[in-house]
């Protein structure tokens, strides 16, 4: 990596080397301020955001509206803990609920502890209403999942960079393919101690890997019949990003449990919830699970907010016209191109995969000429980049990020 010239940016990566854990590789660009879908680096230069934390800033970076229900809040009641009841949590419980079509929702503050939540109420679900005798439920998975960092999540995950030397691992888990319905039918069958079966809509971590088409919905169907429990993680993909509210709703998949982080705050605050019908979610019972700060009124403020700005400015509709674009513009770079390979993605989760191998430092080399050319990108593996802009993006904009990336691409053609 060149040297960096410029003083405020290296000692800012100076400090976080010499007294922040090493758990990070992050791209050499510190941020100082955002807007919409902008931010701005410690030396005044201006970037796309072509990240969004991760599909945290759905809404665009500092939202006047969640930035101003945040502050409300922060000004009048910030924790209670759930000791005592507060007066903004249950407001938020029954705006979710119905904003989603559930009976009900248990708040939590990050993805990896709504994963964990709704494992926790999988399994409980399995002994106490589906009969499977103790200690003995499976939850099945799939193949090259990111489900987040908890010692239990990671026992499951087949990436050994994540997983390594963090053993003994939790039990009960078997690991399926994804995107193979047969996979699963086999799994559900030849066990009648599965209890759920927990899955990305789209993988995002593995690369942006859309299954085929009907795969979601017959899933969905095996696991009805098999009386499993369908548990979407739509961490990532939900609250617009796709194109739809959430990623299941291509499919008009309704799931027994839905997780959701990230975007529920609008990358403003953690906030994270599982949201089930009361069928399932009844089984905790006090004592039973919780978090000193999961459900908290700043939480709940910045949530509704967050939701809100989805509804009123046609977030989901917008992802999915300008998503469509982004592919068909960079479909036409690409037909002539030798140097990457293709395009996929749905609504604005999308990636590029280039002509290398996944150990080669292509992707990385190429963002940081798109941070040099004024866009801001991450790899996803050696050979993926992943692109996802906050939905709050104009259509000349977007236009203006595909002439960054097609231009920034040709200097990588041989
Ligand atoms: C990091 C990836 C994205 C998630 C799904 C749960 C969680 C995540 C589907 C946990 C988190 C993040 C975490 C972030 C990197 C990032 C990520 F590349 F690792 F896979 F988004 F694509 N379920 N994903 O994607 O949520 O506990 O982090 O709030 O730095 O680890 P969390």
């Amino acid at each position: 990596m060149a040297v960096l010239e410029k003083k405020a940016t290296q000692d800012a990566i100076d400090l976080e080397n010499k007294y922040g854990a090493h758990n990070y590789h992050p791209l050499p660009v510190v941020l100082s301020k955002g807007e919409g879908v902008y931010v701005w680096d410690v030396e005044g230069k201006k970037y796309y955001d072509f990240l969004s934390a991760y599909s945290a800033v759905n809404q665009g970076h500092c939202h006047p509206k969640i930035v101003g229900a945040m502050d409300a809040q922060a000004k009048t009641l910030t924790l209670t803990s759930r000791a005592f009841y507060n007066d903004m949590l249950g407001k938020y419980e029954k705006y979710a609920s119905e904003y989603f079509n559930f009976d009900k929702l248990l708040p939590m503050n990050t993805g990896a502890e709504a994963v964990e939540t709704a494992l926790k109420i999988c399994r409980k679900w399995a002994y106490e209403k589906k009969g499977i005798s103790e200690n003995e439920a499976e939850i099945i998975v799939c193949t090259n999942n990111f489900h987040g960092r908890t010692t239990t999540i990671i026992s499951f995950s087949n990436d050994e960079v994540a997983r390594n030397h963090f053993g003994p691992y939790t039990q009960g888990f078997t690991k399926i393919e994804y995107d193979n319905l047969e996979a699963l039918k086999d799994a559900l069958e030849n066990n009648k101690n599965v209890a759920g079966f927990l899955v990305e809509p789209i993988q995002g971590e593995a690369g942006v890997y859309v299954p085929s088409k009907g795969y979601l919905r017959e899933a969905k169907a095996l696991c009805e019949a098999n009386n499993v429990l369908f548990i979407a993680d739509e961490v990532q993909t939900g609250i617009a990003r796709t194109g739809k509210l959430l990623a299941v709703d291509h499919e008009n998949v309704k799931p027994d449990i839905l997780i959701l982080g990230k975007a529920l705050s609008g990358g403003a605050y953690p906030v994270s919830a599982v949201l089930a019908n009361d069928e399932v979610m009844n089984v905790i019972r006090p004592g039973n699970h919780g978090s000193t700060f999961g459900g908290n009124p700043v939480a709940a403020a910045v949530a509704m907010a967050a939701l809100d700005v989805i509804k009123d400015e046609n977030l989901a509709e917008n992802a999915e016209k300008l998503g469509q674009l982004f592919r068909s513009e960079l479909n036409k770079y690409i037909e002539n191109s030798s140097i990457v390979k293709l395009v996929r993605g749905k609504g604005l989760l999308n990636a590029i995969v280039i002509n290398d191998t996944e150990d080669s430092d292509t992707a990385w080399n190429m963002c940081l000429k798109l941070r040099d050319n004024g866009l801001l990108a991450k790899p996803t593996h050696g050979n993926i980049i992943r692109f996802a802009p906050p939905l709050v993006m104009n259509e000349e904009q977007l236009l203006d990020c595909v002439s960054i990336i097609t231009k920034t691409l040709k200097e990588f053609e041989k």
